[in-house]
């Protein structure tokens, strides 16, 4: 019989110091070779040894109870998979038609009409209904369709559909929205699914999607259908292999589901396929949520990328539980940085749904203005350009600026939010990003082996920028790389600067989630935490009630005892003066306060208050990020995303091309969603890429003067709750699938929408 209880507790710590004691004589990994090697010499405690019937797991995974236990599907699944998202009213009719809509007008860039001439005269265009007399039983005659255009739009086609760049919530249903329509418009339609990304579209790796196929994954998330891949078809090479795959499948069309890079790479693709009369259409995808569409006169026509909000709602159910952990256990401040790569927009949202104590704002970052260093300047007659914008420094201090605050109502403890690009609005971070974006595009450029192949350790990289500034010194000419910027980066720790070396991905793009940000932030956070320790200004405030409570436990006069330890006797939270940063200076105080004599202890209980008072700072932190770009999209993402997909077929069904799907009015409720075509060329302008300019779509940062970004601004203070009482943590909840449990959009819509209406 197996030891049981105690006796096997004891037999388990015979067992564990048998290892310890072989560790320490230096024989450990001899211990595992020979246990590996020759079981016989495995000294596992006989009486330890499980005792199983052989065959007992058998029955046991037979039993219907267990196996519907352990079975990979579950109510909620199916539930999941069997919801039919509505569609816009426009998709009741049989047939769609567009029509442009001339009141939304972009100012498009002068490379854009070079590069993409066929492409950059495209309009917004609307997807409307077109009343068929015969399917509907309505009227005819009323905007009938005519039997060319009933031809054209039923014809039998081919599509294909490839994921770009990072997994979105959603996706999934863009594909069952295209295959739905085009199965419905015409039975005998195939639907191309490339696999792993854009390799799939240069290596002709697709698949033909069926029924069974898309069935399986309607509503749920990731791309596991097809996978995805960051490749961009950016040479003459891949695009001709491009094309080949596109004849070679008898493509009518080509959809792109992507975020700002892979659209780029969508309009090119149109412009590419153009004569061959391949149509390439765009879909808005990115958790970022830095695809938003306005017009040059600011009309709204895509006001997010679709997985944002699903993305937003796992993060946020996630930081809201360490809400509920840090005001529980009061020890911990949980540093939480949360995906984005540039734009702030999903720490905005996550702020919203938690009311996070702190979050980081990058666009706000970069807008600061430090006044005093304006005045300063002024009044020496000179400008301060380093006034504008927050230094790294400066951003420890505001966040330590704020952990004070809480500490001295008695709070050492909360919740921060970074977003993971918020170092790309520091202006020294920025600059050092751009010019060794510079550096290693030039390298790659002038020589066989690329940069991090030839300088596979931080140590070599930096003696390659060693010798630039040594050699910018030495020919005293312009370098990208000076010695002042050498000993800039030489100040920062290792392991930062091996992250601004990292690899940039195939559009050029800095990978911040791969850069250790909030190490980075929390470092010099601590640091400055210590130094204001030292000077007494970082205190834990002491409990009024519990301080009387412990001195009149010890006899003590908490009256006498007060004005001598606090700098504020009389308040709620008592602050031990600054001047007491040790017992050596505890004593003193007490000795002038006449309450202790020099050769006098220190009384207990006045030692407990202090010692309580001293801050230990301690950090939890984690990272938000891949967790939401695989959750399940919620009910928003999965009704927006259907409906991209059947505007992806009304787009191709009408022969556009060049154009990007989006739902305008998605900041609405769901009666006023319209779905549309936007230009993708017209949303191009120049940038700098991989050390060169290029033609890309303009990523949407946040906007400072936006409704949302205004209200989280409001309520700053409120959030941090530097005040005796309680946070004001908001519980978002989990994402449940249904439309009661969770709010119809994200709050960032919602506010911003609230904000945009016109007065009645
Ligand atoms: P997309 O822009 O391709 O949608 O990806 C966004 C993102 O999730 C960013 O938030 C993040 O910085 C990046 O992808 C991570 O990339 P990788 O998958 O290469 O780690």
């Amino acid at each position: 019989m197996a030891p049981l209880g105690t006796e096997r507790s004891l037999l388990y710590f015979q067992y564990i110091e048998m290892i310890l004691t072989e560790t320490r004589k230096g024989r450990y990994y001899t211990f595992i070779h020979y246990a590996h090697s020759d079981p016989s010499l495995y000294h596992y405690p006989e009486a330890m040894m499980p005792k199983r019937e052989p065959n007992d797991i058998k029955d046991i995974l037979k039993n219907p109870e267990i196996q519907e236990a352990i079975s990979s599907t579950n109510q909620g699944l199916i539930k999941r998979i069997n919801y039919i998202p509505p569609q816009c009213e426009v998709f009741s009719n049989r047939y769609t038609r567009l029509e442009e809509d001339p009141r939304f007008t972009f100012t498009p860039d002068k490379d854009a009409e070079k590069q993409l001439p066929d492409m950059i005269h495209n309009q917004v265009q609307r997807v409307i209904g077109v009343v068929s007399g015969v399917a509907s039983g309505v009227d005819s005659g009323v905007d009938s369709p005519d039997e060319a255009f009933k031809k054209n739009y039923d014809k039998k086609r081919t599509i294909g559909i490839v994921f770009s760049g990072g997994p979105a919530p959603g996706g999934h249903n863009v594909i069952a929205g295209i295959f739905d329509a085009a199965k419905k418009v015409n039975p005998e339609s195939k639907i191309y699914g490339f696999l792993m990304g854009p390799d799939g579209i240069i290596e002709n790796e697709a698949v033909e999607l069926t029924k069974d196929r898309v069935d399986r994954y309607r509503n749920l998330g990731g791309f596991t259908m097809i996978k995805t891949g960051r490749t961009k078809i950016d040479t003459a090479e891949k695009m001709a292999l491009s094309r080949a795959t596109c004849k070679e499948l008898g493509l009518d069309a080509l959809v792109v589901v992507g975020g700002d890079d892979s659209n780029t790479n969508a309009a090119f693709l149109a412009q590419e396929m153009y004569a061959d009369g391949v149509q390439v259409i765009g879909v808005p995808k990115t958790i970022d949520g830095d695809i938003q569409v306005k017009d040059t006169r600011g009309h709204l026509l895509c006001a997010m990328s679709f997985g944002f909000h699903s993305a937003a709602r796992a993060f946020s159910a996630a930081v809201s539980s360490l809400s509920t952990d840090c005001s529980s256990d009061v020890k911990y401040w949980h540093i939480c940085k949360v995906m984005g790569r540039v734009a702030s927009h999903l720490a905005l949202e996550v702020a919203l749904q938690t009311h996070a104590n702190m979050t980081l704002i990058g666009e706000d970052l970069a807008d600061y203005v430090d006044q005093e260093r304006i005045q300063n300047a002024e009044a020496e007659g000179t400008v301060d350009y380093t006034a504008y914008g927050m230094t790294l420094r400066h951003l420890s201090r505001v966040v330590c600026n704020a952990i004070v605050k809480r500490a001295a109502v008695g709070k050492n403890y909360g919740l921060l939010v970074i977003p993971e690009g918020v170092l790309e609005f520091i202006n020294e971070i920025q600059v050092f990003i751009i010019k060794l974006n510079t550096i290693i595009a030039e390298y790659n450029d002038t020589h066989d082996a690329t940069f991090h192949e030839d300088f596979p350790y931080l140590e070599d990289k930096l003696e390659y920028l060693r010798r630039l500034a040594r050699q910018s010194r030495e020919e005293s000419t312009f370098s990208i790389w000076n010695t002042r910027d050498d000993d800039l980066f030489n100040d920062i720790p290792a392991f930062f600067q091996e992250g601004l070396l990292m690899e940039r991905d195939s559009h050029g793009n800095f990978p911040f989630s791969q850069v250790k940000t909030d190490k980075v932030i929390m470092g010099l956070v601590s640091d400055y935490l210590k130094i204001l320790r030292e000077r007494g200004i970082y205190k834990i405030g002491i409990h009024r009630d519990y301080y009387r409570k412990t001195l009149e436990k010890a006899n003590l006069d908490p009256e006498f005892f007060g004005p001598i330890l606090f700098e504020n006797p009389q308040g709620k939270y008592l602050l031990v003066k600054p001047g007491i940063i040790s017992l050596k200076t505890l004593k003193q105080e007490l000795i002038r306060g006449e309450a202790v004599e020099p050769e006098d202890e220190i009384p207990p209980a006045v030692e407990k208050i202090y010692l309580k008072s001293v801050p230990d700072f301690k950090t939890q932190t984690h990272f938000y990020g891949y967790d939401g770009r695989g959750t399940d999209p919620t009910c928003f993402d999965c009704n927006y995303t259907y409906n991209l997909g059947l505007t992806v077929f009304s787009l191709i069904a009408n022969g556009a091309t060049g154009q990007m799907a989006a739902i305008k009015n998605l900041e609405q409720d769901f009666p006023e969603w319209e779905p549309i075509g936007i230009p993708i060329a017209q949303l191009m302008h120049i940038e700098e890429r991989k050390g060169k300019l290029a033609l890309v779509i303009e990523k949407s940062v946040v906007d400072v003067n936006s409704t949302a970004f205004r209200v989280v601004e409001a309520l700053r203070e409120k959030w941090l709750a530097a005040t005796p009482g309680e946070d004001e943590f908001r519980r978002p909840g989990p994402i449940l699938f249904s439309d009661e449990s969770e709010e119809s959009r994200p709050i960032t819509l919602l506010l911003n929408a609230i904000g945009n209406r016109k007065p009645e």
